[in-house]
């Protein structure tokens, strides 16, 4: 049984498990493993590298260090249909590991182009820079969502770091997700053993999860929710794996 807000059920989560449904992450690139292939910025607000600093999943993160003053988007292309929910979501990390909340960052989106080329800053509102819901999920690292129904059958999403990250500062993202409908489901990648896959090349394509259970840590406490061990779906799957202490927050 589960008692949650909002009208519309998501994940079943119990102490220790989460069932996952099957879905796909609509973004490429979304660990930085390898490179910053395919994110970028607007009018050189940022620079973006692949750095080892802090990472959430694998041993990279975005290292996005902000080159000018003022708000400043950092984003990658997706293929959507139009008329259909989405939700983003991303992990964040401030290099002291201060709280992240909507004071800054905060959703950024652009539609009707996969080129920071194409987007004409004068046609960009409050519409394209959505709060989040933040939460903490240890080691420093926050993760925030946003949901929305796509207009175009193509666009740019990411974040927004709002004026407080000043010019020379930096912020640092890893596991970034895009997925059809309203809830944010947990990270998928094709790195994450069964029951991932990549469509492509990988760390350089969508990925998809099948039925997935995805076990919290238990060694985590307040820190908040660790998502390690993960395999498909098995009905009478009575060993319980073991959550990896380095992959904890
Ligand atoms: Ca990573």
């Amino acid at each position: 049984m589960q008692l949650e807000q909002g009208s519309d059920p998501g994940p079943y989560r119990a102490d220790g498990l989460l069932l996952e449904r099957p879905a796909q992450n609509l973004l490429a690139n979304t660990s930085l493993e390898v490179n910053a292939a395919d994110w970028n910025g607007l009018n050189s607000y940022v620079s973006v590298t692949a750095a080892p600093d802090f990472a959430r999943y694998g041993r990279h993160g975005l290292l996005v260090r902000k080159l000018q003053a003022g708000r400043a988007a950092t984003f990658q292309p997706a293929a959507l249909v139009p008329g259909r929910l989405y939700t983003y979501s991303a992990y964040a990390r401030l290099p002291d590991g201060q709280p992240i909340t909507n004071e800054v960052l905060r959703g950024w989106y652009y539609e009707g182009t996969n080129q920071p080329e194409g987007v004409n800053t004068a046609l960009i509102g409050e519409r394209n820079r959505p709060l989040m819901r933040w939460t903490a999920v240890g080691g420093g690292w926050y993760r925030g969502h946003f949901t929305f129904e796509a207009t175009e059958n193509k666009g740019l999403y990411g974040l927004l770091s709002t004026e407080a990250v000043q010019t020379g500062e930096q912020y640092y993202i890893d596991g970034a997700q895009l997925e059809a409908g309203r809830h944010m489901s947990s990270y998928i990648d094709g790195s994450l053993g069964e029951g991932y896959s990549w469509t492509g090349e990988p760390f350089a394509s969508t990925s998809e999860r099948a039925r997935t259970t995805v076990e919290y840590g238990k060694t985590v406490g307040q820190q908040g929710a660790c998502f390690s061990g993960h395999g498909p779906m098995r009905p009478h799957h009575t060993t319980p794996r073991c959550c990896s202490s380095a992959s904890c927050g």
